[in-house]
């Protein structure tokens, strides 16, 4: 069986897109929506094209997700995050407000050659707590202590890894649509074993049409897309 992990599109219409017809390739069985759908220039776009998929694709809630359906931003986030979540609950049908309210936590499956997959956004306590390419692993040790499944697929810090922390795989399949260091939409394929993705698309076309939108900071998104930085967040 084939998997596709997609994770953190952060509200980026072309670099979905993309992903999506480049999967297509691979003969995918199964694709996770890994959280952090909609936060970013055009949530729109991006909840239209995921409904579509609503009943045959996995979905998992991130921290972006959570924050914007419930209005809830964390208290210490910043004073533009907080206004990108207002701004983005406002672009979305009730319809999907109540969809990203009801997505779960983690998910779980078996993947022949692989065994059993923990799926989670952030880590496997929390949605908004960091596994990065270079966390200690004694950290990490702590933040999976209760898992049972071989391997972890996370996502959130928005730079893929692939690492062997006590005997458990941890692979963090990087960000769609708002990654740093990569020059291309990542993602994570799921098959025999766990293959990182970079897909390539119109950083340009994407960076144009972001500023033909309407959304606040919408600059910032598009300088962020065509020069990815080198630190996630
Ligand atoms: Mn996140």
């Amino acid at each position: 069986m084939s998997v596709a992990a997609i994770y953190d599109i952060h509200g980026n219409y072309y670099a979905l897109e993309a992903v999506l017809k480049e999967i297509q390739h691979y003969n995918v069985q199964k694709v996770i929506i890994g959280g952090d759908l909609v936060w970013g220039p055009q949530p729109r776009k991006v909840m239209d094209t995921l409904m579509k998929y609503k009943d045959k694709f996995n979905y998992i809630m991130g921290n972006a997700d959570r924050e914007v359906a419930f209005s809830n931003g964390e208290e210490k986030s910043q004073e533009f995050v907080m206004e990108l979540n207002k701004w983005c609950a406002e672009q979305l049908t009730d319809n999907q407000i109540e969809f990203l309210k009801t997505l779960p936590e983690n998910y779980t499956l078996y993947i022949d050659g692989l065994g059993e997959v923990l799926f989670v956004h952030g880590s496997p306590r929390s949605d908004t707590e960091a596994i990065r390419f270079d966390t200690p692993e004694e950290e990490v040790m702590e933040m999976i202590q209760d898992v049972k499944e071989n391997i972890i697929v996370c996502g959130h810090t928005h730079i893929q890894f692939n690492r062997l922390i006590s005997n458990k795989r941890i692979v963090n399949a990087g960000s769609v649509g708002l990654q740093s260091r990569a020059k291309g939409a990542c993602w994570l394929l799921l098959d025999n074993k766990a293959y990182l993705k970079e897909t390539k698309y119109n950083f340009e076309e994407a960076a144009k049409g972001i500023l033909q939108g309407e959304c606040p900071y919408k600059e910032d998104f598009a300088v962020h897309i065509l020069n990815p930085p080198n630190v996630g967040p």
